[in-house]
């Protein structure tokens, strides 16, 4: 006859503590297009379905960041910042939609760029 040995368990918790605090750098998990005075950088970025892209301004200017085509931004409706984006300020918009979206600055619509939506 076996004698049962009882297993005596040792529960350690450990409390996992996230990433808290520290010095939060700005790499969050959006994608960004940089405005500058004559460009945007990328002038094309590749993003998922479903990604929201910032729009900073980092011109010095103010921006206007809109689908094509100028004046009516009818290509992709509802990506257009619909006012001016100051200096230091941004856009942001979600793209849901798949394809390949050329934008311009609408204050200077020679400035041009593209969203490429996957
Ligand atoms: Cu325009």
């Amino acid at each position: 006859m076996k004698k049962g040995s009882a297993a005596s368990l040792l529960v350690v918790g450990l409390l996992v503590a996230g990433c808290g605090g520290g010095g939060g750098s700005s790499s969050g998990g959006d994608d960004v297009v940089q405005m500058k005075v004559d460009s945007f950088e990328p002038s094309t970025l590749t993003v998922k379905s479903g990604a929201t892209v910032e729009f900073t301004n980092e011109s010095g200017e103010d921006k206007w960041p809109a689908s094509n085509v100028h004046p009516t931004h009818e290509l992709y409706p509802g990506f257009d910042a619909q006012k001016t984006v100051l200096d230091g300020d941004s856009y942001r918009f979600t793209f849901d939609r798949a394809g390949r979206w050329g934008y311009h600055d609408h204050l200077n619509p020679d400035i041009e760029g593209a969203i490429v939506v996957e």
